[in-house]
């Protein structure tokens, strides 16, 4: 089996601290044990004929290995994990609930923290912001307060560590800076119990090292 390629930004707006979604194959990667090959590309070059073969949207991150193009972090990810032992659990019913959870960290939880993002960092100048901003906090707090009464104190959404919780640990890791996860204890816990996982880590650090020595050239 070949050794697959991914990509990334080669300077990512987010300076190299894992909020971009190559985070999530690179972090997938390494909790399977697979080594891979990174294509860094600028913002043209996501735009270019050559990138949007693998991605219509022109978006990273993509995947290829042995002929096989994706594109969209989840369905990434959800490859990763049924070709490799560690991400999801080996029972049909426990799998098809780990995924039913990797579809809502995607579908259910990160829509409003999108639209977080928006407002805080891209609808600054409109008059009507602040109170559009607090109607979406609203609407974060709910979600994570559904999350938070689910989880409990348990470690993982359920049973063992699998590819939900890795998705989810990365879309709550969206709203850094905002408070929002520190107002519930249990889900701020459980990011940072995603983050010590020393495949987060490697993953990290390898994404943070491309924009280090892109903004060093
Ligand atoms: N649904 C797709 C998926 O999950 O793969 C979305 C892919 C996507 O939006 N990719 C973004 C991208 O390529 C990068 S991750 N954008 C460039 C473009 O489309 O032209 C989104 C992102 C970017 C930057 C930060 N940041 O700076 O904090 C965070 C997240």
């Amino acid at each position: 089996m070949q050794r697959p390629t991914i990509t990334a930004f080669a300077c990512s707006p987010d300076k190299g601290v894992g909020l971009a979604r190559d985070m999530r194959v690179r972090w997938a990667l390494e909790e399977v044990g697979q080594s891979y090959d990174v294509r860094l590309l600028s913002m043209d070059a996501l735009k270019q004929p050559e990138h949007r073969a693998r991605n219509p949207f022109g978006s990273i991150p993509t995947y290829e290995r042995d002929g096989l193009v994706l594109f969209e972090s989840g369905a990434i990810v959800l490859h990763i994990a049924e070709g490799h032992a560690g991400l999801l659990p080996m029972d049909p019913d426990d799998r098809a609930r780990a995924t039913a959870w990797l579809f809502a960290a995607l579908n259910t939880v990160e829509p409003p923290i999108v639209e977080h993002e928006i407002a805080t960092y891209f609808e600054r100048d409109k008059s009507w912001r602040d109170d559009h901003l607090a109607m979406i906090v609203e609407r974060v707090r709910s979600r994570l307060g559904d999350l938070a009464a689910r989880l409990g104190d348990a470690d993982w959404l359920d049973g063992a560590f699998s590819v939900a919780d890795l998705m989810m640990v990365l879309v709550l890791r969206r709203l850094d800076g905002s408070n929002i996860v520190e107002e519930f204890p249990t889900l701020a816990a459980y990011v940072a119990r995603g983050v010590a996982r020393p495949a987060y880590q490697r993953a990290y650090g390898d994404q943070a090292d491309v924009y280090a020595a892109a903004s060093m050239g």
